[in-house]
């Protein structure tokens, strides 16, 4: 049975990008595959956080894949910081890989060049070395994500092919899988760059927003220069990203979707998806605060799953350290 791996950040509101990108795509492997999701909260540490909202955002997240489908029963949901292997096995692979190799990585060259020297700690530097762990402790076959990631998966991959010829077939070489539409949804002010959970408000929608930000974000959401609905990433990006959310929202195709508003301005689209947004949003946000306001059943659904984890874990962690002399 293949295994399937995945997780959400806890270091900020969940965004669009997120649901598009992710989550939304999980519950669909469940029962065919072996499923396996988790909170990496030592990821969110790699950039500075509150640690009442950390704590917080942690429960929030596991609330939130319940509520889009992901099923305790059939899968094992699991919270990095109470599954030791992790940050173990991370400290053992960042001696499989470069300087070079970590420097090359997009996301922080992106990100490194907003922190500024003070905000760049060396644990957002290793970031990717700890998610291969998270990867590979698990033999996982496929990692659903956004576009974003896929450079990461690709290091994941040179890291554990590099062990393999060292010691001997030791982990899976796992590939990443990318959804069809909403891989990479773009910010609403700036279509040039990612929706981000850490980015300025006015840039994404957050799955717990209201109806009425919601629709305001949509209007003043910025669009290309024609007034006509059509995509076309290269020259309209911006009407472009928002077929793409019309779309992960609705399962329309993009065709479709151009069909519908041929003869449709920016305004009418604009006022449909932001409806259409704000109506998922607002049926998601119900079942997530009932799921929410029962804390007990969030925290043994965790234990559970960090149980089953790190039984999983440790059998790798044990084999690894076999096999490179570690007692
Ligand atoms: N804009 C996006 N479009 C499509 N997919 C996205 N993902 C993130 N942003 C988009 C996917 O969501 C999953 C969880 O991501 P994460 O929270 O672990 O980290 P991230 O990729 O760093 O997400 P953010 O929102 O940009 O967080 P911050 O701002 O904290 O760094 C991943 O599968 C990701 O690809």
């Amino acid at each position: 049975m293949k295994t399937v791996f995945s997780g959400l950040k806890p270091s900020g509101d969940m965004t669009i990008g997120n649901y598009l990108g992710a989550m939304k795509h999980w519950p669909k492997d469940q029962g065919k595959h072996r499923t396996i999701f988790f909170i990496p909260n030592l990821h969110a540490i790699t950039t500075r956080q509150d640690p009442i909202q950390l704590k917080k955002r942690t429960l929030d997240l596991v609330a939130w894949l319940l509520t889009v489908g992901v099923d305790p029963d059939q899968s094992i949901i699991l919270v990095q910081s109470m599954v030791p292997q992790h940050a173990e096995l991370a400290w053992i692979l960042n001696n499989y890989v470069t300087m070079g190799e970590m420097s090359r990585m997009t996301q922080y060259k992106d990100k490194a060049k907003k922190a500024g020297p003070e905000g760049l700690l060396v644990g957002f530097f290793d970031y990717p070395a700890l998610m291969a762990a998270d990867i590979l402790l698990y033999d996982s076959n496929e990692v659903p994500v956004g576009e974003d990631q896929i450079q990461h998966i690709e290091l994941t991959r040179d890291i554990a092919k590099r062990f393999n010829t060292i010691y001997g077939d030791t982990f899976v070489v796992p590939k990443g899988v990318i959804p069809d539409t909403g891989a990479r949804i773009m910010s609403l002010d700036n279509p040039k760059i990612k929706m981000s959970k850490s980015d300025h408000p006015d840039s994404s929608i957050s799955l717990t927003e209201s109806t009425d930000s919601i629709l305001k974000k949509f209007k003043r959401a910025v669009t290309d220069s024609d007034n006509k609905i059509a995509y076309d990433k290269a020259n309209k990006p911006a009407i472009s990203n928002l077929i793409e959310i019309y779309s992960g929202f609705t399962d329309a195709s993009v065709a479709e979707i151009e069909k519908k508003y041929a003869d449709k301005n920016y305004a009418i689209f604009k006022s449909d998806i932001g409806e259409i947004v704000a109506h998922k949003l607002s049926l998601l946000q119900n079942d997530f605060n009932n799921i929410r306001s029962d804390e007990a059943s969030l925290y043994s659904i965790i234990d559970v799953g960090n149980s089953k984890a790190s039984q999983i874990a440790s059998e790798k962690l044990k084999i690894v350290k076999e096999k490179t002399g570690l007692l």
